[in-house]
């Protein structure tokens, strides 16, 4: 191209950008993992009320940590640990500072996703856990209360009576596989080989799930992200997951989007799915296809890992990805929508070995490079 064709082109990329950032836009936006829409609403509503992204995220996300809003896998009162106790792990985070507040293994206290905005608010320090973290949180005026209910007993009480099956224990003895514990380190030459392709996380699917991800942007264009959950049921105590680690639980970037994770949180923490997708964002891929290339590396050490991830970018565009079950649904609630919106993600099936040249590029991007050639061809022949 000659210079004032190089200056027209880029005279008209402007223009189309500047259209497409004003009529195409979708944001304000809430996006959240699974069809727990009472939290897409509520975290809507704070932001159709000129709320600011970071209290979107903790209102919708707290709404699921009431017993049974939620399908009484986050929060309370379900999924104990090996010992009968719901403990929890949340996070915030905040994507213009990158501020993060985090809790894990929060015991008897309720509201988890507030505890962690006030690690984030009132502290220097991004993760408390345990029961210095109860003791952070009372001190922080939050009420410290039992966390048991009448079905997280039942369940305990059902798991025992099974000979404590399933749980997450390896090279103990007596075999985990057939007792419950107290178990003791096997000999090291009398392990068993366990091979990573046999793990399996059958916990978690599109009806069992623990973790509600959230990721919203306000009207000023703030990003935040955080996530909830009761981890897993029958965990061993003391058990942190992915949830309230960020880059894995969830990760945001005011100048690229966010992403959330949800499923086998042992394995999932190993590759930072979040951060991931976000950073395949950065390089213009879509929110789907960077989910998707998320979970596809973790499938290169786990192809029968369980897990899905959801992601947004500062246009609103949306996606997701999963493996380990036939659909993820996630909610939506954006300018765009009348009404909170659920999508279907298909799974998909296996490990997908990429080239480096094989990426597909934001369609935002391939739009407007689209269109500006289209106007410069026009003016120039026309
Ligand atoms: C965890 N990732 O603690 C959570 C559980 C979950 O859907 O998301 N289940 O491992």
């Amino acid at each position: 191209m000659s210079a004032p064709s190089i200056q027209k082109y880029f005279l008209a990329k402007l223009v189309v950008v500047f259209i497409y950032v004003y009529i195409g836009n979708t944001i304000p936006i809430v996006v959240n993992t699974w069809p727990f829409t009472e939290a897409t609403i509520k975290g809507w509503n704070v932001i159709a009320n000129n709320g600011s992204a970071l209290d979107a995220v903790e209102q919708g996300g707290s709404v699921c940590e009431e017993f049974g809003k939620c399908a009484t896998s986050v929060g309370y009162g379900a999924d104990p640990d090996e010992i009968g106790e719901t403990t929890l792990d949340a996070m915030i985070m905040d994507g213009t500072s990158h501020d993060v507040g985090a809790v894990g293994d929060l015991r008897r206290v309720k509201s988890a996703l507030s505890v962690a905005r006030a690690v984030l608010e009132y502290t220097t320090h991004t993760f408390l856990v345990g029961e210095s973290a109860t003791n952070f949180a009372a001190e922080m005026g939050f009420s410290v209360v039992d966390l048991h209910s009448n079905f997280s007993t039942q369940q305990f009480k059902s798991w025992r009576k099974a000979n404590c099956q399933p749980n997450y224990r390896q090279n103990v003895a007596p075999d985990p596989t057939k007792s419950c514990g107290p178990y003791q380190p096997v000999k090291r030459r009398a392990r068993r080989q366990v091979e990573r392709s046999s793990r399996v996380s059958p916990w978690v699917d599109e009806n069992n799930h623990d973790t509600i991800g959230l990721i919203a942007i306000d009207k000023d264009g703030n990003i935040a992200g955080g996530t909830t959950t009761n981890g897993m049921n029958h965990k061993v105590p003391g058990r942190v997951g992915d949830s309230p680690v960020a880059g894995a639980g969830a990760y945001v970037d005011k100048d690229i989007g966010g992403a959330a994770g949800t499923g086998d949180g042992d394995v999932m923490m190993r590759f930072l799915p979040a951060y991931q997708t976000v950073s395949y964002m950065e390089q213009g891929l879509t929110p789907a296809d960077a989910a998707e290339r998320s979970i596809n590396r973790i499938l290169k050490y786990y192809p029968t890992f369980s897990g899905a991830v959801v992601a947004v970018n500062l246009k609103g565009d949306h996606g997701g990805a999963c493996h380990g079950f036939d659909l993820f649904p996630y909610s939506v609630q954006s300018a765009q929508l009348q009404n909170v919106t659920v999508y279907n993600v298909t799974c998909i099936k296996k490990y997908v070995k990429y080239s480096a040249s094989d990426r597909k590029e934001s369609n935002y991007f391939n739009l407007i490079d689209w269109i500006s050639r289209f106007i410069l061809y026009y003016t120039q022949n026309v």
